[in-house]
């Protein structure tokens, strides 16, 4: 009986003897997988090697170390090249892998193939003693794929980059680009200098631990913001890439990405890159790859030719990344291919996915989405930029591990709810609760979004629906306590179980905001069913815990590292809005005498800014963010007003395209008579703390004698209880 592949896990029919069914999980999905009912017990002494090739060294250990290996066994294992070959099967990893009670045969293209071929045989082995008896026909969809450590941030440790390649090494993941912006040595101005022997040995050993799990490690060079476009940093540039080939790197990449001046222009980039193709990979002749990562690297920002000289100009051999529609975004056939067209070559995806670089009060934990099938043959690569934290990262990479080998595959939810099994096999669905509630992005200048809490979401819209049409539904109400008490207790379960120490340590801060709010759920449900029974005393004590309750998770939300104002979210999408219904509901029936007087609003100062709204939260208040660029004449302002129950204590900005020249950002008490908050700020972001505790007008004025175009990413104050 021959089963048909079924993406997620293989349920092997009949259970003979009333023993359960044994099931064959292989990850990512082979591309094509028979398996039959019949299970072979692996011979005590093992297997004998039969190879055509010189087999390689790494994938032998692997498979020694998962079936006894031994010259005088009586079955073997045959390694030979793929015969019957067709042309998807000829490429790096591709490899076939038979089980039947004769032996075990291995069909392998390259050395990757044979390591691919172990990693998935491991998988079959069943506590050690049984094979499957099966046939599988496999080969990765894209031919480069892995991430990109390419965050602002604290970079990975060594240890944490040791772990991710193993990892990559299990997953079948072939790339590892090194490029973290906050690598001195990456960056100017410190790139033309070579690392200190600590950290060169370091990359050295990373180098090695790479080419053990058959990954390509990429190191890239960041030169735009002081790069002068002349013989000497001609020089520089190769002696750097010299010195790190020395380390063993063989596959660079060069980035020109976030920088402005000089750096940025297309001929000069396109030259410099042909160069280092001439007089660098062409010389060495064992470079692997060698990467661009354009400065107009998104659809966005591509208004110029600059990427069609890119195209025209620029050695075939160099590959061209490339984000998407925008810096953060889905990635689509049609995207794709209106840049291909443009480059003249299949593009590089550089996923800005699960990066938190630019929402760092969330973790991005939720399942993959975004990622269009049949995209294969559009792009030649696809890694991913994760967050600063390795192994929460891994929930998402685990996905992406999946697609990019094999896209009919693959299902973002099926391979979420796995990935949270790998990641805590201790407390799988602790750990899946907690993720579900930490997926959220937050408002954002890219206005990238993602579901959170999509399996509670229902209940609680229902339940709020019916609340606000006058009727209380008990059931659901039990439902969503204990809902809450669950959520409440996850992150003990996490912590208690899971050896994973260093995901402990990353997730710790989001573990006790995920606790907070499940408290706060539960808190507000006990004084809901309290008003419902009309028991003003009580609902009112119950009503003081909640808000309480609620501040708790506000405080945690405050500015918490490297001077960044945000904090610790979780459960922001679905949880705490629906909480924050349920005390709104009891201060408009119960407790009326409770409800705050004043509400926040916008002010806007020109007729232009009426697309501008406002959001508040427990600990805020401030503008929701608006990518497209507002103009404000000279004297035109935008701001808020704050609520009489909060006072201010920070205005937080981020402001794109904006210089602090000729902007004043003011405070009032009144709304007539402002004061300026401070003289100057940084341009783009700062935090400026706000002294007077009567504030309640808040707002950005041009004082200068031209327009001026801003675009609002943040425009808030971080406010606490009056
Ligand atoms: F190189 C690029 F493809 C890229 O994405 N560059 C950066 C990247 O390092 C960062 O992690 C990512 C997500 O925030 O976005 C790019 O960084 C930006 C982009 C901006 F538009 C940083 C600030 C920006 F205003």
């Amino acid at each position: 009986c021959i089963s048909c592949v079924f993406p997620m896990a293989l349920i092997l029919g009949g259970c003979d003897q009333g023993n359960p069914p044994k099931e064959v999980n292989v990850y990512p999905t082979p591309q094509e997988m028979d398996v039959s009912d019949k299970w072979i017990k692996i011979p005590e002494k093992g297997y004998r090697i039969e190879s055509t090739e010189t087999p390689d060294t790494d994938a032998m250990n692997l498979l020694k170390q998962s079936v006894p290996i031994a010259e005088q066994a009586q079955q073997a294992i045959t390694i030979g090249k793929l015969d019957k070959a067709t042309d998807e099967m000829q490429r790096s990893g591709a490899y076939t892998l038979t089980v039947n009670s004769n032996g075990i045969h291995i069909g392998i293209y390259d050395d990757r193939s044979l390591f691919y071929a172990v990693q998935t045989f491991r998988q079959l082995i069943l506590e050690g003693k049984e094979l499957p008896v099966c046939l599988i026909r496999d080969y990765p969809d894209i031919a480069f794929r892995g991430v990109v450590e390419g965050f602002y941030g604290t970079p990975w440790s060594f240890e944490n980059r040791v772990e991710q390649l193993r990892f990559y090494g299990r997953m079948k993941m072939n790339t590892y680009i090194f490029g973290p912006k906050d690598d001195p040595y990456h960056r100017s101005p410190s790139w033309r200098i070579p690392y200190p022997e600590e950290q060169a040995d370091n990359i050295r050993r990373l180098v090695i631990e790479a080419r053990k799990n058959k990954v390509d490690f990429v190191w890239a060079l960041h030169p735009g913001m002081d790069i002068r476009w002349n013989d000497a940093d001609r020089q520089a540039a190769i002696q750097k890439l010299e010195s790190m080939y020395g380390l063993g790197v063989r596959a660079f990449a060069v980035f020109f990405d976030d920088i402005e001046g000089e750096g940025t222009d297309a001929y000069k980039q396109a030259a410099f890159m042909n160069h280092l193709k001439k007089e660098f990979v062409d010389k060495k002749g064992d470079i692997q790859q060698l990467i661009l990562c354009p400065t107009e690297y998104n659809k966005d920002w591509a208004k110029t030719d600059y990427l069609d000289i890119l195209g025209k100009l620029l050695d075939p051999f160099i590959h061209i990344m490339w984000t998407g529609d925008k810096v953060v975004s889905d990635i689509t056939c049609e995207g794709l291919q209106w840049v291909n067209r443009r480059i003249g070559r299949p593009c590089y995806v550089w996923w800005n996915f699960p990066v938190n670089d630019y929402c760092l009060a969330h973790l991005l934990m939720g399942p993959v989405h975004g990622l269009e099938k049949n995209t294969a043959t559009d792009m030649h690569a696809f890694v991913s930029n994760p967050m600063e934290f390795a192994e929460a990262s891994k929930v998402a990479l685990w996905s992406i591990s999946q697609f990019t080998w094999n896209m009919n595959g693959f299902n973002p939810e099926e391979a979420w709810y796995k990935a949270c099994e790998a990641l805590v096999p201790e407390a799988p669905d602790a750990f899946r609760l907690f993720c579900e509630h930490n997926a959220d992005i937050g408002p954002n200048t890219w206005m990238f979004f993602r579901k959170e809490s999509f399996n509670s979401d229902k209940l609680l819209t229902r339940f709020w629906q019916s609340l606000a049409a006058g009727t209380y539904l008990e059931k659901e109400a039990a439902e969503i306590i204990n809902m809450f008490a669950q959520i409440r207790k996850a992150p003990e379960t996490i912590r208690s179980s899971s050896a994973n120490e260093q995901l402990i340590k990353e997730i710790g801060p989001w573990l006790t905001q995920t606790t907070n709010v499940g408290e706060a759920g539960v808190e507000a449900m006990k004084m809901l069913e309290l008003a419902q029974k009309k028991d003003t005393e009580n609902c009112r004590e119950a009503y003081r815990k909640t808000r309480e309750t609620l501040e708790t998770t506000a405080v945690f939300s405050r500015p918490y590292r490297r001077g960044e104002q945000d904090g610790i979210r979780s459960g922001s999408q679905v949880l705490l809005p629906f909480i924050r219904n349920i005390v709104q509901h009891v201060e408009n029936t119960l407790l009326t005498d409770e409800k705050p007087k004043e509400k926040a609003e916008v002010l806007a100062g020109s007729q232009a800014f009426d697309e501008l709204s406002c959001f508040c939260e427990d600990d805020m208040v401030g503008l929701t963010p608006h990518f497209p660029l507002v103009t404000i004449a000279p004297g035109e302002y935008f701001g808020f007003r704050i609520e009489e129950s909060k006072q201010p204590v920070a205005l937080v900005y981020d402001l794109r395209k904006s210089k602090s020249k000729g902007r004043q950002f003011q405070g009032s008490i009144d709304g007539k008579v402002w004061f300026p908050l401070r003289q100057t700020g940084k341009d783009r972001l700062d935090t400026l703390r706000i002294h007077e505790p009567q504030t309640r007008y808040i707002r950005c004025l041009n004082k200068s004698q031209t327009e001026m175009s801003i675009g609002i990413g943040r425009f808030l104050v971080l406010t606490e209880p009056v």
